[in-house]
């Protein structure tokens, strides 16, 4: 059976569900321990990170890397046009939405990982790191601040970095002929660019059905209260929970195996 090989918190992992269930790949989504998934990684896509995906012989990680490789192998229902332009314009959103992600993460992180909610996520439901909770969560803690320099300097840097780049996606609908009610990132149709752009984005809006839905009883943190409302007040916000609510027809539950 097709894997994919995930951290269920992750947003690139989103990004690889979401570029499954688009091309209607039926695929196991099977979750790893933040650490010890290198051997693995490394070992079958010398790579460190996830998502990674395992289809018939092949081993690829990078959710980028798999969306190329999806469309190579699965010509129906394309993720990226064959027009030379729109290809280019697609390529270069979905590096400008790589870059989004990273700086979503580190700016989100400085208070999400203050949530006992947000661990539960990446401990999950079963396993070894649910019977050993306490230490689990601790270790997570420190190892997730480590990788992804996570202190209030470096989130303020993000912070602004990520502005940046929401200007610059937003500017670059709006010139597509696109807004918050209509349209698409490049071109006319919904493409790896809506996708990867989203699914970026999806942590600071908690679309229905995606992990980041923040628990009713839990008030999210002010500034990303604060963001998230400046945001839906703009063709960017808006654009990317219209395409949620229309496009993303998940088929595999996110929390995994
Ligand atoms: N450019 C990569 C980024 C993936 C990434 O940063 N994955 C993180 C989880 S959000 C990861 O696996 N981190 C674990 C590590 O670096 O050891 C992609 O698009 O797949």
């Amino acid at each position: 059976m097709r894997t994919l090989y995930q951290f269920p918190l992750s947003h690139y992992c989103e990004k690889a569900r979401w570029l499954l269930d688009y091309k209607e790949l039926d695929y196991v989504a099977r979750n790893m321990i933040p650490g010890p998934h290198r051997l693995s990684t490394r070992w079958h896509a010398s790579s460190d990170t996830l998502p990674m995906l395992h289809d018939d012989n092949v081993w690829i990680a990078d959710s980028s890397e798999i969306a190329l490789y999806l469309d190579g192998v699965y010509a129906e229902k394309p993720l990226i046009s064959s027009d030379p332009k729109e290809r280019t314009s697609t390529i270069k959103l979905d590096k400008k939405a790589t870059e989004l992600g990273y700086h979503v993460r580190r700016w989100m992180f400085l208070y999400l990982l203050e949530e006992p909610h947000t661990i539960d996520i990446v401990i999950g439901e079963k396993g070894l790191m649910r019977t050993f909770r306490p230490i689990s969560a601790f270790m997570l803690k420190q190892g997730m601040r480590q990788l992804y320099k996570i202190n209030p300097e470096k989130a303020e840097q993000s912070k602004q970095k990520l502005s940046q780049l929401i200007n610059e996606i937003e500017a670059a609908l709006l010139a597509n002929g696109a807004d918050g009610k209509q349209g698409y990132l490049v071109g006319k149709t919904f493409s790896l660019a809506d996708i990867a752009v989203c699914a970026m984005a999806a942590p600071i809006f908690g679309p229905v059905g995606t992990p980041w839905v923040p628990p009713s009883h839990i008030i999210p943190p002010e500034p990303l209260a604060v963001y998230q409302a400046e945001l839906l007040a703009r063709p960017f916000g808006q654009y990317v929970t219209r395409i949620y609510a229309h496009e993303r027809k998940a088929r595999v539950d996110w929390r995994g195996q």
